[in-house]
């Protein structure tokens, strides 16, 4: 790795253990239970979240790269070079690359809660960019985050590719993007990738695939509650749902209980009657002018809109 390789800010695993057990137990407990997207997120759950980026149905990272290479030129104008750039979550292996050879920033800061992964994507990328300075810091990215002091003569350019931010609600989207400006500070930029609204059956097939990627995905949740939170929830009995809220501009994915099912998490025991859902997550799509209302609700000013040929996926740069 070209500079520090020091990870800073070292986040604690019981802290996110504790985390997990509140938010199944405190999700299971209400009326509508609902436990938070974030959890689907352990080992298995991000080898199907790679699955899904590649299934045919499944068309938004592909439109966000074919934007990111497509556009390479305009980018560059718009961002300019020599910024340092600050990924919120662990680079991917196909967007981070795009950019970099884009706009040739002056080093690469990857934020993510999770060591192994901004490991993993560092090694990767600095086996790619021996130049380029590195500095991975391992820390929450919902809070502000400590940019190295070494760097802080460069203006930023925050990097939140891959439509993340419609996985929260826009109250918490709104809170993500002010924690990142005040990460990134004044006279920096934001290039963020989000989903756009579209047909009905188009998004409801890229959340429940023929090949059923996505319905394991869901239950994989299930699995992780049993086995890291003494479950004995019957998975079988768990049907995957993804279903297009048109008032709320969102998709969501369920659980649904095929049957009356009882079961125990943690040693406290929970019910579900046949058709009721746990709601698993949401993933809000946008169009250009939902879009720049969040964006300037969080205080960001949009300054180009970049959209792949068939309007599936956008690619925004915003200005602090
Ligand atoms: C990570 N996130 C942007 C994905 C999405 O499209 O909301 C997660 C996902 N859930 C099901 N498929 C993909």
């Amino acid at each position: 790795m070209a500079a520090a390789a020091m990870l800073i800010e070292p986040a604690p695993d019981k802290t996110l253990d504790a985390q997990f057990r509140r938010d199944v137990l405190t999700g299971l407990s209400q009326p509508r239970k609902a436990i938070p997207a974030r959890w689907f997120y352990d080992h298995r759950g991000s080898e199907l979240f790679e699955e899904i980026t590649a299934l045919p149905e499944y068309y938004p990272t592909r439109a966000e790269v074919s934007i990111l290479s497509q556009r390479c030129d305009e980018l560059a104008e718009a961002i300019g070079r020599g910024r340092v750039v600050v990924e919120f979550g662990a680079g991917s292996a196909t967007k981070t690359p795009l950019l970099i050879d884009c706009i040739a920033p002056a080093a690469y800061v990857p934020v993510d809660i999770s060591g192994d992964f901004l490991r993993e994507s560092c090694a990767v990328l600095a086996e790619r960019y021996p130049n380029l300075p590195i500095h991975p810091v391992e820390a929450d990215f919902s809070r502000p985050a400590n940019i190295p002091s070494e760097l802080k003569q460069h203006s930023r350019l925050g990097f939140f590719p891959g439509s993340t931010i419609g996985n929260m609600d826009p109250f918490a989207a709104v809170d993500l993007l002010r924690t990142m400006r005040a990460t990134l500070g004044e006279d920096s930029l934001l290039l963020i990738g989000m989903d756009r609204i579209k047909a009905r059956d188009t998004l409801v097939c890229a959340y429940d695939d023929t090949a059923g990627v996505t319905a394991e995905f869901n239950r994989n949740l299930a699995v992780r509650i049993n086995r890291e939170l003494d479950g004995t929830i019957a998975i079988e009995a768990l049907r995957h749902r993804a279903i297009w809220n048109e008032q709320r501009a969102r998709i969501e994915m369920h659980l649904e209980a095929t049957r009356d099912i009882a079961f125990e998490v943690a040693g406290r025991r929970f019910t579900m009657q046949a058709g009721e859902t746990i709601h698993t997550e949401n993933s809000h799509k946008y169009d250009p002018r939902s879009a720049a209302t969040l964006l300037y609700a969080g205080g960001w000013e949009p300054q180009c809109t970049w959209s792949d040929g068939d309007e599936n996926f956008m690619v925004i740069v915003a200005r602090a």
